[in-house]
Protein backbone atom coordinates (compact mmCIF):
# COMPACT_ATOMS: atom_id res chain seq x y z
CA UNK A 1 0.00 0.00 0.00
CA UNK A 2 1.27 3.72 -0.41
CA UNK A 3 1.44 5.56 2.61
CA UNK A 4 1.51 9.40 2.96
CA UNK A 5 5.05 10.10 3.30
CA UNK A 6 6.59 13.06 4.49
CA UNK A 7 9.98 13.97 1.87
CA UNK A 8 12.72 13.42 2.75
CA UNK A 9 15.31 16.32 1.54
CA UNK A 10 16.21 14.59 -1.36
CA UNK A 11 12.78 15.25 -2.47
CA UNK A 12 12.48 18.81 -2.85
CA UNK A 13 15.92 18.59 -5.16
CA UNK A 14 13.17 17.30 -8.30
CA UNK A 15 10.49 20.64 -8.89
CA UNK A 16 6.99 18.77 -8.36
CA UNK A 17 4.83 18.34 -11.94
CA UNK A 18 1.59 19.58 -11.54
CA UNK A 19 0.79 16.05 -12.25
CA UNK A 20 2.38 14.55 -8.93
CA UNK A 21 0.20 17.53 -6.66
CA UNK A 22 -2.70 15.94 -8.78
CA UNK A 23 -1.43 12.44 -7.79
CA UNK A 24 -0.72 12.97 -4.15
CA UNK A 25 -4.01 14.99 -4.20
CA UNK A 26 -5.79 11.66 -5.84
CA UNK A 27 -4.63 9.28 -3.10
CA UNK A 28 -5.10 11.30 -0.14
CA UNK A 29 -9.07 11.34 -1.20
CA UNK A 30 -8.39 7.57 -2.16
CA UNK A 31 -7.14 7.03 1.46
CA UNK A 32 -9.84 8.90 3.26
CA UNK A 33 -12.25 6.47 1.59
CA UNK A 34 -14.08 9.07 -0.20
CA UNK A 35 -14.64 10.53 -3.51
CA UNK A 36 -11.32 9.22 -5.30
CA UNK A 37 -12.02 5.42 -4.31
CA UNK A 38 -14.43 4.78 -7.00
CA UNK A 39 -13.12 6.68 -9.78
CA UNK A 40 -10.68 5.85 -12.94
CA UNK A 41 -7.03 5.90 -11.73
CA UNK A 42 -6.49 6.68 -15.93
CA UNK A 43 -8.47 10.16 -15.98
CA UNK A 44 -4.92 12.45 -15.31
CA UNK A 45 -6.81 15.58 -15.99
CA UNK A 46 -3.57 17.53 -16.15
CA UNK A 47 -2.54 16.20 -19.58
CA UNK A 48 1.10 15.50 -17.65
CA UNK A 49 1.45 12.19 -18.95
CA UNK A 50 4.80 12.43 -19.74
CA UNK A 51 8.13 11.17 -17.44
CA UNK A 52 11.48 13.07 -17.71
CA UNK A 53 14.09 10.79 -19.83
CA UNK A 54 17.42 10.27 -18.47
CA UNK A 55 19.86 11.66 -21.00
CA UNK A 56 19.66 14.00 -24.36
CA UNK A 57 18.58 11.84 -26.60
CA UNK A 58 16.69 11.78 -29.74
CA UNK A 59 14.92 8.66 -30.17
CA UNK A 60 11.65 9.73 -32.50
CA UNK A 61 11.72 7.62 -35.65
CA UNK A 62 12.68 4.25 -34.29
CA UNK A 63 11.29 1.45 -36.08
CA UNK A 64 8.58 -0.85 -34.36
CA UNK A 65 9.25 -4.37 -35.09
CA UNK A 66 6.25 -5.45 -36.01
CA UNK A 67 6.86 -9.11 -34.68
CA UNK A 68 6.14 -7.09 -31.07
CA UNK A 69 3.06 -4.57 -31.98
CA UNK A 70 0.46 -6.32 -31.32
CA UNK A 71 0.91 -7.45 -27.34
CA UNK A 72 -3.37 -8.37 -27.35
CA UNK A 73 -3.31 -5.71 -24.27
CA UNK A 74 -4.01 -1.93 -24.20
CA UNK A 75 -0.80 -0.06 -23.28
CA UNK A 76 0.08 0.96 -19.80
CA UNK A 77 0.01 4.69 -19.59
CA UNK A 78 3.15 6.44 -19.68
CA UNK A 79 2.44 8.19 -16.28
CA UNK A 80 1.61 4.99 -14.64
CA UNK A 81 4.67 3.00 -15.38
CA UNK A 82 6.86 6.26 -14.29
CA UNK A 83 5.04 6.31 -10.80
CA UNK A 84 5.04 2.71 -9.95
CA UNK A 85 8.27 0.91 -9.93
CA UNK A 86 10.42 -1.48 -8.38
CA UNK A 87 14.19 -0.13 -7.82
CA UNK A 88 15.38 -1.51 -4.35
CA UNK A 89 18.42 0.24 -3.85
CA UNK A 90 15.91 2.99 -3.52
CA UNK A 91 13.60 1.80 -1.06
CA UNK A 92 11.20 -1.14 -0.76
CA UNK A 93 8.40 1.01 -1.90
CA UNK A 94 6.63 1.48 -5.23
CA UNK A 95 7.21 5.61 -5.23
CA UNK A 96 10.75 5.90 -5.67
CA UNK A 97 10.78 7.74 -8.42
CA UNK A 98 12.53 10.81 -7.15
CA UNK A 99 15.06 9.45 -5.58
CA UNK A 100 15.92 7.46 -8.26
CA UNK A 101 16.86 11.31 -10.08
CA UNK A 102 20.15 10.96 -8.26
CA UNK A 103 21.16 8.23 -10.88
CA UNK A 104 24.69 9.34 -12.50
CA UNK A 105 23.67 8.48 -15.98
CA UNK A 106 25.53 10.59 -18.30
CA UNK A 107 28.25 9.82 -18.63
CA UNK A 108 28.15 5.71 -18.43
CA UNK A 109 30.19 2.56 -18.97
CA UNK A 110 28.87 -0.68 -19.33
CA UNK A 111 32.02 -3.14 -18.92
CA UNK A 112 31.94 -6.78 -20.79
CA UNK A 113 33.96 -8.94 -19.33
CA UNK A 114 35.34 -12.63 -17.81
CA UNK A 115 35.15 -15.27 -21.29
CA UNK A 116 34.78 -13.20 -24.04
CA UNK A 117 37.37 -12.78 -27.02
CA UNK A 118 36.49 -8.76 -27.17
CA UNK A 119 36.18 -7.59 -23.64
CA UNK A 120 34.99 -4.12 -24.03
CA UNK A 121 33.67 -0.92 -22.22
CA UNK A 122 31.08 0.37 -23.91
CA UNK A 123 29.99 4.41 -23.39
CA UNK A 124 26.69 6.13 -24.15
CA UNK A 125 27.61 6.58 -27.70
CA UNK A 126 28.49 2.48 -28.37
CA UNK A 127 24.84 1.81 -26.69
CA UNK A 128 22.63 4.46 -28.45
CA UNK A 129 25.17 3.35 -31.63
CA UNK A 130 23.30 -0.27 -32.06
CA UNK A 131 20.69 -0.51 -34.15
CA UNK A 132 17.91 0.37 -32.38
CA UNK A 133 14.03 -0.70 -32.66
CA UNK A 134 10.81 -0.55 -31.04
CA UNK A 135 8.73 -3.12 -28.85
CA UNK A 136 5.98 -3.55 -27.03
CA UNK A 137 6.06 -6.44 -24.43
CA UNK A 138 4.35 -7.31 -21.92
CA UNK A 139 5.54 -7.19 -18.42
CA UNK A 140 4.82 -9.23 -15.28
CA UNK A 141 6.76 -8.69 -11.57
CA UNK A 142 6.67 -11.69 -9.29
CA UNK A 143 4.39 -9.77 -7.44
CA UNK A 144 1.73 -10.20 -9.85
CA UNK A 145 1.15 -6.72 -11.10
CA UNK A 146 1.54 -6.50 -14.45
CA UNK A 147 1.88 -3.57 -17.50
CA UNK A 148 2.04 -4.05 -21.18
CA UNK A 149 5.15 -0.94 -22.54
CA UNK A 150 7.06 -0.09 -25.34
CA UNK A 151 10.53 -0.47 -24.92
CA UNK A 152 13.05 1.30 -26.97
CA UNK A 153 16.93 -1.08 -27.09
CA UNK A 154 18.37 -3.64 -28.90
CA UNK A 155 18.39 -7.64 -29.11
CA UNK A 156 21.29 -8.83 -26.40
CA UNK A 157 21.99 -11.02 -29.28
CA UNK A 158 23.75 -7.69 -30.95
CA UNK A 159 26.07 -7.53 -27.95
CA UNK A 160 26.86 -11.40 -28.04
CA UNK A 161 27.55 -11.13 -31.70
CA UNK A 162 29.92 -8.15 -30.78
CA UNK A 163 31.47 -9.91 -27.70
CA UNK A 164 32.17 -13.44 -29.15
CA UNK A 165 31.56 -15.17 -26.27
CA UNK A 166 34.41 -18.04 -25.47
CA UNK A 167 33.16 -21.46 -25.62
CA UNK A 168 33.24 -22.23 -21.74
CA UNK A 169 31.05 -19.08 -21.10
CA UNK A 170 28.13 -20.90 -19.91
CA UNK A 171 26.21 -17.89 -17.84
CA UNK A 172 25.89 -14.06 -17.88
CA UNK A 173 25.93 -11.90 -14.53
CA UNK A 174 24.39 -8.18 -14.93
CA UNK A 175 25.46 -6.04 -12.96
CA UNK A 176 23.53 -2.66 -11.65
CA UNK A 177 24.63 0.35 -10.67
CA UNK A 178 25.51 0.82 -7.02
CA UNK A 179 26.48 3.86 -5.02
CA UNK A 180 25.49 3.68 -1.24
CA UNK A 181 25.72 7.33 -1.06
CA UNK A 182 22.85 7.93 -2.97
CA UNK A 183 21.29 4.74 -2.39
CA UNK A 184 19.93 4.75 1.19
CA UNK A 185 17.04 2.12 0.42
CA UNK A 186 15.97 -0.81 2.66
CA UNK A 187 17.93 -0.58 6.00
CA UNK A 188 16.23 -3.90 6.96
CA UNK A 189 17.03 -6.36 6.64
CA UNK A 190 20.81 -5.75 6.93
CA UNK A 191 23.40 -6.91 4.56
CA UNK A 192 21.65 -6.99 1.46
CA UNK A 193 23.78 -8.20 -1.17
CA UNK A 194 24.53 -5.51 -3.03
CA UNK A 195 24.90 -3.97 -5.60
CA UNK A 196 21.75 -5.90 -6.95
CA UNK A 197 23.15 -8.58 -10.24
CA UNK A 198 21.12 -10.67 -12.19
CA UNK A 199 21.85 -13.68 -14.32
CA UNK A 200 21.07 -15.54 -17.60
CA UNK A 201 22.06 -18.64 -18.93
CA UNK A 202 23.80 -17.66 -22.40
CA UNK A 203 21.41 -19.39 -24.49
CA UNK A 204 18.58 -17.73 -22.65
CA UNK A 205 20.42 -14.38 -23.60
CA UNK A 206 20.81 -15.29 -27.05
CA UNK A 207 17.35 -15.75 -27.27
CA UNK A 208 15.71 -13.11 -29.89
CA UNK A 209 13.52 -12.01 -27.00
CA UNK A 210 15.91 -10.95 -24.82
CA UNK A 211 16.38 -6.94 -24.97
CA UNK A 212 18.78 -4.07 -23.48
CA UNK A 213 16.29 -1.09 -23.37
CA UNK A 214 17.67 2.14 -23.62
CA UNK A 215 13.95 3.78 -23.81
CA UNK A 216 10.18 3.63 -23.30
CA UNK A 217 7.56 5.60 -24.81
CA UNK A 218 9.71 7.24 -27.75
CA UNK A 219 12.42 8.59 -25.07
CA UNK A 220 15.51 8.01 -23.23
CA UNK A 221 14.40 5.65 -20.19
CA UNK A 222 13.20 7.79 -16.90
CA UNK A 223 16.04 7.17 -14.00
CA UNK A 224 13.20 5.14 -12.60
CA UNK A 225 13.15 2.53 -15.30
CA UNK A 226 16.34 1.39 -15.00
CA UNK A 227 18.63 4.26 -17.10
CA UNK A 228 20.34 4.24 -19.42
CA UNK A 229 20.39 1.06 -19.80
CA UNK A 230 18.49 -2.36 -18.31
CA UNK A 231 17.34 -5.91 -19.29
CA UNK A 232 14.28 -7.11 -20.65
CA UNK A 233 13.42 -10.27 -20.63
CA UNK A 234 9.18 -10.34 -21.34
CA UNK A 235 8.87 -14.15 -20.41
CA UNK A 236 10.62 -13.92 -17.39
CA UNK A 237 9.25 -11.97 -13.50
CA UNK A 238 9.97 -8.60 -13.82
CA UNK A 239 13.47 -8.87 -11.03
CA UNK A 240 15.38 -10.74 -12.98
CA UNK A 241 15.38 -7.44 -15.74
CA UNK A 242 18.06 -5.34 -13.88
CA UNK A 243 18.64 -1.87 -14.05
CA UNK A 244 21.28 0.35 -14.93
CA UNK A 245 23.67 -1.97 -15.98
CA UNK A 246 27.65 -1.26 -15.45
CA UNK A 247 28.88 -4.71 -15.83
CA UNK A 248 28.53 -7.87 -18.13
CA UNK A 249 30.14 -11.14 -17.22
CA UNK A 250 30.60 -14.18 -19.26
CA UNK A 251 31.04 -16.87 -16.45
CA UNK A 252 31.31 -20.84 -16.78
CA UNK A 253 29.14 -20.99 -13.96
CA UNK A 254 25.51 -19.98 -12.72
CA UNK A 255 26.03 -17.12 -11.05
CA UNK A 256 24.56 -15.77 -7.26
CA UNK A 257 22.05 -12.98 -7.79
CA UNK A 258 20.78 -11.00 -5.76
CA UNK A 259 17.18 -12.47 -4.75
CA UNK A 260 17.87 -15.50 -5.73
CA UNK A 261 20.62 -15.31 -2.59
CA UNK A 262 18.19 -13.36 -0.20
CA UNK A 263 15.60 -16.06 -0.64
CA UNK A 264 16.12 -18.78 -2.96
CA UNK A 265 13.02 -20.58 -2.18
CA UNK A 266 11.21 -17.43 -3.62
CA UNK A 267 12.98 -16.32 -6.28
CA UNK A 268 14.78 -19.18 -8.84
CA UNK A 269 17.53 -18.43 -10.49
CA UNK A 270 14.93 -19.08 -13.95
CA UNK A 271 11.80 -17.57 -12.88
CA UNK A 272 10.25 -18.30 -15.80
CA UNK A 273 6.18 -16.30 -15.50
CA UNK A 274 4.36 -19.62 -14.51
CA UNK A 275 0.71 -19.37 -13.71
CA UNK A 276 0.78 -23.26 -12.47
CA UNK A 277 3.90 -22.63 -9.32
CA UNK A 278 2.12 -20.22 -6.58
CA UNK A 279 4.99 -18.10 -5.09
CA UNK A 280 5.05 -19.32 -1.17
CA UNK A 281 3.34 -16.70 -0.17
CA UNK A 282 0.76 -15.70 -3.17
CA UNK A 283 -1.04 -17.47 -6.30
CA UNK A 284 0.81 -16.45 -9.82
CA UNK A 285 -2.35 -17.33 -11.59
CA UNK A 286 -3.38 -14.00 -12.08
CA UNK A 287 -1.83 -10.63 -12.66
CA UNK A 288 -3.52 -7.05 -11.96
CA UNK A 289 -2.86 -4.91 -14.73
CA UNK A 290 -1.95 -1.32 -13.13
CA UNK A 291 -3.52 1.67 -13.88
CA UNK A 292 -6.37 -0.02 -15.03
CA UNK A 293 -9.91 -0.55 -13.29
CA UNK A 294 -10.52 1.88 -10.31
CA UNK A 295 -7.51 2.86 -7.95
CA UNK A 296 -8.68 0.45 -5.42
CA UNK A 297 -9.08 -2.13 -7.88
CA UNK A 298 -6.94 -2.61 -10.92
CA UNK A 299 -8.23 -4.87 -13.38
CA UNK A 300 -7.15 -8.82 -13.11
CA UNK A 301 -6.53 -10.83 -15.85
CA UNK A 302 -4.92 -14.21 -16.54
CA UNK A 303 -1.47 -15.02 -16.32
CA UNK A 304 -0.36 -17.14 -19.31
CA UNK A 305 2.97 -19.34 -19.42
CA UNK A 306 5.72 -17.54 -20.29
CA UNK A 307 3.89 -14.62 -19.81
CA UNK A 308 2.64 -15.45 -23.40
CA UNK A 309 5.94 -16.11 -24.87
CA UNK A 310 6.10 -19.66 -25.33
CA UNK A 311 6.23 -20.13 -28.74
CA UNK A 312 9.71 -18.28 -28.53
CA UNK A 313 11.40 -19.68 -25.33
CA UNK A 314 9.76 -22.98 -24.15
CA UNK A 315 12.29 -24.67 -26.16
CA UNK A 316 14.98 -23.45 -24.02
CA UNK A 317 13.41 -25.35 -20.97
CA UNK A 318 11.87 -28.39 -22.90
N1 LIG B 1 18.85 -2.68 -9.97
C1 LIG B 1 17.60 -3.12 -9.82
N2 LIG B 1 16.94 -3.61 -10.88
C2 LIG B 1 15.66 -4.03 -10.75
C3 LIG B 1 15.01 -4.00 -9.51
C4 LIG B 1 15.73 -3.47 -8.40
O1 LIG B 1 15.23 -3.40 -7.26
N3 LIG B 1 17.00 -3.02 -8.60
N4 LIG B 1 13.72 -4.46 -9.37
C5 LIG B 1 13.27 -5.43 -10.38
C6 LIG B 1 11.86 -5.70 -10.30
S1 LIG B 1 11.35 -6.62 -8.99
C7 LIG B 1 10.97 -5.27 -11.25
S2 LIG B 1 9.35 -5.74 -11.23
C8 LIG B 1 11.40 -4.36 -12.32
C9 LIG B 1 10.53 -3.11 -12.31
O2 LIG B 1 10.80 -2.31 -13.43
P1 LIG B 1 10.03 -0.92 -13.60
O3 LIG B 1 10.15 -0.17 -12.33
O4 LIG B 1 10.70 -0.22 -14.74
O5 LIG B 1 8.60 -1.28 -13.89
O6 LIG B 1 12.76 -3.96 -12.19
C10 LIG B 1 13.65 -4.98 -11.80
N5 LIG B 1 15.00 -4.49 -11.85
MO1 LIG C 1 9.24 -7.37 -9.55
Amino acid sequence: MFGIRVPHPWQQETPVTPEEIFLNRRRFLTQLGSAGAGASFSIFGFGGREAAPSVERDLSGIPLNPAFSDPERPLTEEIVAARHNNFYEFGSGKRIWRGAQAVPTDPWTVEITGLVRQPQKLGLEDLFGFPLEERIYRFRCVEAWAMVVPWLGFPMRLLLEQVDPLPEAKFVRFTSFYDRDIMYGPIWPPNLPWPYTEGLRIEEMANPLAFFALGIYGKPLPKQHGAPIRMVLPWKYGFKGGKSIVKIEFLAEQPATFWNTLAPDEYGFEANVDPTVPHPRWSQAQETLIGFGSRSHWQTVPTLPYNGYGEYVAHLYG
